[in-house]
């Protein structure tokens, strides 16, 4: 049994509400943001903060940001981590290719920033057994187009403290905490005693979060992208933002896969550029 539904969320912002026979999902209009992920019987998959805000000029704080067309605040830049995910996007089409399965496309309106069309920004949504996401990136202009993009997942966890994130080992990764320093991962699994916020680059490895609380690995993989970011806010970052409980960082980490830094992309006219990245989840054994 499958169902969508697009009726009024939060703030009055419209939403699609879908249900499928393994899962349900939120995906708003605002930023095309997905803002839940649920497999029947299991816990949500992505974090939603309480406090997030839903109004037209400010992102939803969890489930999955977009982040288009820079990352964090480049020299020049106005506003941190791009304007897509602030952006109300246009449902372009929903189909069932799969039995079982929806699929949304929405697409950014033309703008200034995207040469009033000729940038051409589509992100496409399956719902089922799993969750994947695809930011298509075309460029129609007669220019190269040079951007950054991250799909900015928060993931909803049982406790911080005894979580593990696995698959960076070796990694090369840039530490915003210590100005961006360029350092190796050399542990088997990242673990959360502080506020954690590493760019991994050059990486097109599949991400695992070990969750015991919850007892559930979750699995991030990703193609056309070669960044993996992780952050945890911690205790004081999270007391500084306002739309994030005090207490929240206790219950998320954001595992991010994109073409960040290093890696950003730039398009040759008539080129395009596709992200892809797939969450499943399992019980740990
Ligand atoms: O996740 C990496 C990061 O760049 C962190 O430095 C932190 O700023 C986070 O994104 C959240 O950014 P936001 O603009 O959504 O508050």
């Amino acid at each position: 049994m499958t169902r969508v539904a697009f009726v009024t969320g939060n703030g009055g912002l419209p939403k699609l509400q879908i249900t499928t026979e393994w899962s349900a999902a939120e995906i708003y209009l605002h930023g095309a943001h997905v803002t839940q992920f649920q497999k029947h019987g299991e816990p949500p998959l992505l974090f939603l903060s309480a406090q997030s805000r839903f109004q037209p000029d400010a992102p939803i704080r969890g489930g999955i940001p977009i982040i288009f067309p820079w990352f964090g605040k480049p020299v020049g830049r106005s506003g941190q981590h791009g304007f897509a995910r602030n952006r109300s996007w246009a449902l372009q089409e929903i189909t069932t290719p799969e039995p079982g399965t929806i699929y949304a496309r929405f697409r950014l309106p033309p703008a200034p920033e995207l040469g009033e069309g000729r940038i051409v920004v589509d992100f496409l949504v399956s719902v089922g057994q799993t969750l994947t996401a695809e930011l298509k990136v075309t460029n129609h202009s007669t220019d190269t187009f040079d951007f950054e993009n991250c799909l900015h997942t928060y993931f909803a966890v049982g406790d911080i403290s005894t979580l593990q994130v696995v698959g960076l080992q070796g990694v090369d990764y840039l530490d915003s905490l210590e100005g961006h320093q360029r350092k190796t991962e050399v542990n088997d699994a990242i673990r959360f005693t502080g506020e954690v916020d590493r760019t991994f680059i050059n990486t097109r490895h599949r991400v695992e979060i070990h969750d015991p609380a919850w007892r559930r690995r979750i699995r991030v993989e990703k193609t056309g992208g070669v960044s993996t970011v992780v952050w945890n806010p911690w205790i004081a970052k999270a007391k500084a933002m306002t739309d994030f409980g005090n207490e929240e960082y206790q219950r998320m980490v954001c595992v991010e896969s994109g073409n960040v830094a290093t890696n950003q992309i730039t398009l040759a006219p008539d080129e395009a550029a596709t992200l892809t990245m797939k969450l499943s989840s399992e019980a740990l054994a």
